[in-house]
Order: C-alpha cells, then structure tokens, then sequence
C-alpha cells in the first residue's frame, strides 16, 4: 500500500482525497500556490509545500515544481485529484519515471479517450455506438450540407480535442454551415490548441448519464452505476444524482455492460466514467473521462464505497475487493454545486471574494465536501466551486425533499452562490417528475426572480437600500426588512429577496460606474470583442466576451453611446478593472 501520497490540487477534491488517506494511514502530502498559503487542504495536510506563483500555470501546473516537492517529501504516490494534471499524460509519465505511483489510469488510455475522434473508433470496435455521425476530421463546411442532408438537421459541429462541451456549434440549416464551422474552430483552438471538429446528428433532448467504472491491474472491469447529470448550464453540472430516474433496469446493465467494454478496449485502469447521451430509450456514448469526477460521491452514497480508497487500493497494486454481483445499489443520493457564482438573473456571474460566514448543513443523511470553511477566500484565480452539498434519502423524493431542507440551513455570506439557483431547479416539476433534459436549465427555467446580489444595489429612492435584520417582536422572532441609507464602503446586504426567509447573502463584486469606460470584473482572457470602433451601443449591449473562472462571461456597455476606443483583441490577457474600451 502506498505510504505517502501528494496530492497535486486543491479545494474540496484534494481534502476529499486527503479524508481517505488519513482514515487509510496514508499520510498526506499538499501542494499550495502563493494565494493558497492558508487554505483548507493546506491545513489539513500531514505536509505542505509553497510551490510559489498565483495563477494555476505557475503553480498548481508548474511541473518542476511539483516534480521537487515529490523528492523532498518523499512521496511514493501521486493523486491528482480533477482537473489540473488529471488528463495531463506527460505529467504521469514524468513521475512514473521518478518511480512514483499515479493514481489514476494509464498514460496510454488518456491519450486514446482525450481525442474524442479517436475514442470514437475505439468504441465503435467493441461495439459501442456513439452519436451517428461522422469519425474524421471537417475539412470544408460542404460536408455538413452533405451530411445535414442526409441525417437531417440539425447537425453537431464537435471539437475533436474538446471536453465540457466547448467547441460544439450547433447548426440549424445549409446557410449556418461556413459560420458555425469557422467558429467551432476558433473556439477549438482557443481552448485546446487544436482546431480539429468532426460531425454528428444533434439530438433535441438528451438527458447526460455517465457509468462509473473500476478497473484493477488483474483484469477485472466493474460498473458501479450511473449518475444522472442532465440538470446543468452552459456545460457546468449543477446538480447530479444516482440512480437516473424513469431509468429501466436492463438498459442500467446494458449501459453498465458498455461503459466496461469501453473501457477493455483502452486499456483502463483505476476509476473512471463513461458519458453516454440518452434519448427515446437509446444511450450513445459520448466520451469517457479518465479521472475520479466532481459527482462521484453520489455513487459513493448509494453504493457505501469509498471511491479514492479503492482508487488507493487498486494504484498499490491490490485487486477489487468485490464481484460484480456483490455490488449494491440502495436508496438515492443527489448533489448540488455550491459555486460562487451570482444566478441573478440567470446571469451567473463569478463571485470571488471572502466567506464571512458559512454554517453548514447536517443531520440525517446530509454529507458536505467543502473545501472552504468561514473566513476564507475563493480567489478570482481558481475554480469557483466552494463545496458540493450531498444527501442520501430512501427514494428519489425523500432525497429532494432533504436537498432542500439541507439547503435552507446553510448559510454562505461574502459571496454569491448558486444555492438559490439549485433550489428553482429541486422544485420545478420537470425535475420533480424528470422530464428535464440537458437543454432544459437554459430554455425552460426562470432565475430572474432570484434576489439580485450583482453589481447594481436594489434602491427604492436615491441612496436607500434594503437591509434584512431579525427583531423579536412580544417574544417571537421575526425577519424585517428596512430601507435604510446606503452606507458608504460597509457591507450591506443587496439581496432583494422576495422569498419569505432573507437569503442572507452578500456580495463582493464589483460595483458598476454606469460610466463610459467598459472595464473587466476579472482576470482572465478574452474570448472575442463584439462591436468595432465607431459602432453605436446601447446599454446593456455586449462589448466583450471574457473566459475567466472556466466560464465564458459577457462584459456590457454601461452607457449607450458609440465605441471610441476599443483596448484588446482575442487571445488578450486581462486583470481585473483593466479599462477594455471608451464609450462616448
Ligand atoms: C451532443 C448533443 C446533442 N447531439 N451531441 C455537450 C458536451 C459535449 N461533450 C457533448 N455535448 C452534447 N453533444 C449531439 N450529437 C448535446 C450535447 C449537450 C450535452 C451533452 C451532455 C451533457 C450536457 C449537455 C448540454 C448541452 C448539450
């Protein structure tokens, strides 16, 4: 058994996997970039090392860095957690070369699933069928009339080095085809360094169910079950659950019985998921992802296993201490993403900042992987994810119906989060009877009457601002609302809330000026600049499209005017407050 693991992260994954080493023996091993000094997983570390830098580049990916650290500490095991180096094939082998363990599958494997063209051809030869469509590389937009002509429209432009759903254009008809191909490419490009896209038939409404596998070094393959993940937004998971409901049994074993076979044909070892797409009965596989993911404590609930041990377990060598058939599967498990992002709106804007204060849910069936506590920061430079908020309930309903009690007593202030977000999707009734689909967060539900925590304070009259306080009233304690004046830099809540209970969230972003000058809220890059000097804008128009925080955020004019000036071009990097263009 592995003796001392680093792991190569940080956040709730990498005190998720540090939990387990700790109740294995395993000692622990953090990494920490200059923002991170006191961060959770560094304080809950046996051993923690400054790697120095603050973006991910200079610190939680800087390999030489890492590759030290690993000697220093004398690790003998590496785990990488999600993200970062998960997928990253050189950095596997470079500490397979130290004679240090990865945990997680071979270096071989992620190179024959990172490629979704070639994952294609590998599953289709131990007859697995993925979308219909077309395994070669687009050369011409011609082909995408031929093929829309043939499997009818509309069709999916795929990234073949994509992942997370970037990259896909969807084309309607003939007369989107140049456009759509040109853009898929340079969002390709922009994102994964390669321009490559192949085709498919696009399906209207598909739901997103991924089988969880393991695999040891002795040849045994195993599917755990599925997760279901069809409630998410612009490719981020909101909310996952285990099992997928309205899901019949012998489709379960033949989805289960594919994901192992896929994974046979690479080569796989350790934990890993195979996506599928479902719709109208059918599953069709969509790519597989080489690493432990964000979801998996849903399984971990609804099966008792303990994911990273085995994950330990199987990386030192040991065999899968259970059959196929021994495996099983009780009651449900759902979990919400706790980002800090602001939903208002249905804008979800990033909201780093300082968490004043957090309390936490419990009680019966109620398990929160956080990896913040009260008083610490979510840096604009890193994954938004503060925690994921899991509960187990006998049935599906008892599982929602304790989602949403669990959500009630937690408490985030300091930043916005999507908790408001998660709780219109538990109660819309596409949810409730799962009817919902992978398209149906963004076209079906309405967050614009979430309380508004964004840049503009809710005023009624110049200067006042509502502030939710709690007063007792003949012994009984009631929540009032106040509208008092806006004080300068103090903290006040902006939150507008129309629900019975204050949501008590503040926030920290950043205040619009209504001026003329359009300035980013984040550090980030930019994706495309929508308008040309000289152009006539209203406001509220999009001047910028800004990928910062893993997510493709819109910049607006503030003032309706025509552009004077415009500061940046694709590919651009920028810090937070950076002046991108004049509007006059
Ligand atoms: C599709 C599709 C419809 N038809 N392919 C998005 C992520 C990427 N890896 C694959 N994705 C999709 N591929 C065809 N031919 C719809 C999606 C899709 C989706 C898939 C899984 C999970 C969430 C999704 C959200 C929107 C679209």
């Amino acid at each position: 058994m592995l003796k001392k693991v680093l792991i190569a992260n940080r956040g709730e994954i990498a005190v998720r996997v540090m939990r387990t080493c700790r109740e294995m023996g395993i000692g622990t091993v953090a990494v920490y970039s200059e923002l991170d000094r006191d961060a959770l997983h560094v304080r809950l570390a046996d051993e923690a090392y400054a790697l120095g830098g603050q973006t991910a580049a200079e610190s939680y990916l800087n390999t030489p860095a890492i590759l030290d650290v690993i000697e220093r500490s004398g690790a003998d095991g590496v785990h990488p957690g999600y993200g970062f180096y998960s997928e990253n094939t050189d950095f596997a082998r470079a500490i397979t070369d130290l004679g240090v363990t990865f945990v997680g599958p071979p270096p071989e494997a992620i190179e024959v699933m990172g490629d979704k063209i070639s994952s294609r051809l590998a599953v289709e030869k131990v007859g697995v069928a993925g979308v219909p469509g077309r395994s070669q590389t687009l050369v011409d937009a011609s082909e995408i009339v031929t093929f829309g002509e043939e499997f009818g429209w509309p069709v999916a432009i795929k990234a073949a080095y994509g992942g997370g759903g970037r990259g896909m254009k969807v084309v309607q008809g003939p007369n989107e085809a140049k456009d759509a191909l040109e853009s898929a490419q340079r969002e390709s490009l922009n994102y994964f360094g390669r321009s490559e896209c192949y085709l498919e038939k696009y399906l209207a409404w598909p739901r997103h169910i991924e089988m969880q596998v393991l695999a040891d070094t002795h040849g045994n393959v195993l599917w755990l079950g599925e997760r279901d993940c069809s409630a998410q937004r612009r490719h981020q998971k909101l909310i996952e659950e285990a099992p997928a409901p309205n899901f019949p049994d012998e489709i379960r074993r033949a989805m289960g019985e594919a994901a192992v076979k896929v994974s046979r044909a690479c080569g796989y070892v350790n934990a890993g998921t195979v996506e599928f797409m479902f719709q109208d009965g059918e599953f069709y596989f969509l790519e597989m992802n080489t690493r432990l993911q964000v979801e998996h404590p849903v399984t971990e609930l609804v099966t008792g296993l303990d994911l990273v041990e085995l994950q330990l377990r199987i990386a030192s060598g040991e065999e899968i201490p259970f059959t196929q058939e021994e495996i099983e599967h009780r009651g449900h498990a759902i979990e919400v993403r706790i980002n800090a992002e602001d939903p208002s709106g249905g804008r979800f804007s990033p909201s780093p900042g300082t968490i004043t204060r957090f309390d936490q849910p419990a009680g019966p069936g109620v398990r929160l992987d956080a990896g913040y506590a009260q008083g610490d920061t979510i840096s604009q430079y890193y994954d938004n994810l503060i925690a994921k908020l899991v509960v187990w309930g006998a049935d599906r309903e008892k599982a929602r119906r304790r989602m949403l009690r669990a959500i009630e007593e937690t408490v985030i202030e300091g930043v916005a989060t999507t908790l408001g977000a998660d709780t219109v999707i538990l109660s819309d009734e596409h949810f409730v009877n799962a009817t919902h689909s992978t398209n149906w967060v963004e076209t079906g539900l309405d967050f614009t009457t979430l309380p508004t925590l964004g840049p503009t304070p809710v005023s009624v009259g110049e200067g006042t601002v509502r502030k939710d306080v709690t007063a007792e009233v003949n012994g009984r304690r009631v929540s009032v609302a106040l509208w008092v004046p806006e004080a300068g830099d103090e903290v006040l809540p902006r939150a507008h809330s129309t629900a019975a209970k204050p949501r008590r969230q503040h926030h920290a972003g950043v205040v619009g000026s209504g001026s003329g000058t359009v300035s980013v809220p984040m550090q980030g890059t930019i994706v495309k600049v929508t308008v040309e000097e000289g152009q006539h804008v209203e406001a509220g128009e999009t001047v910028i499209i800004l990928e910062a925080m893993k997510m493709e955020n819109v910049v607006n004019a503030e003032k309706s005017g025509v552009v004077k000036s415009i500061k940046v071009k694709a590919g651009d990097s920028v810090s937070a407050g950076d002046v991108v263009a004049v509007i006059e």
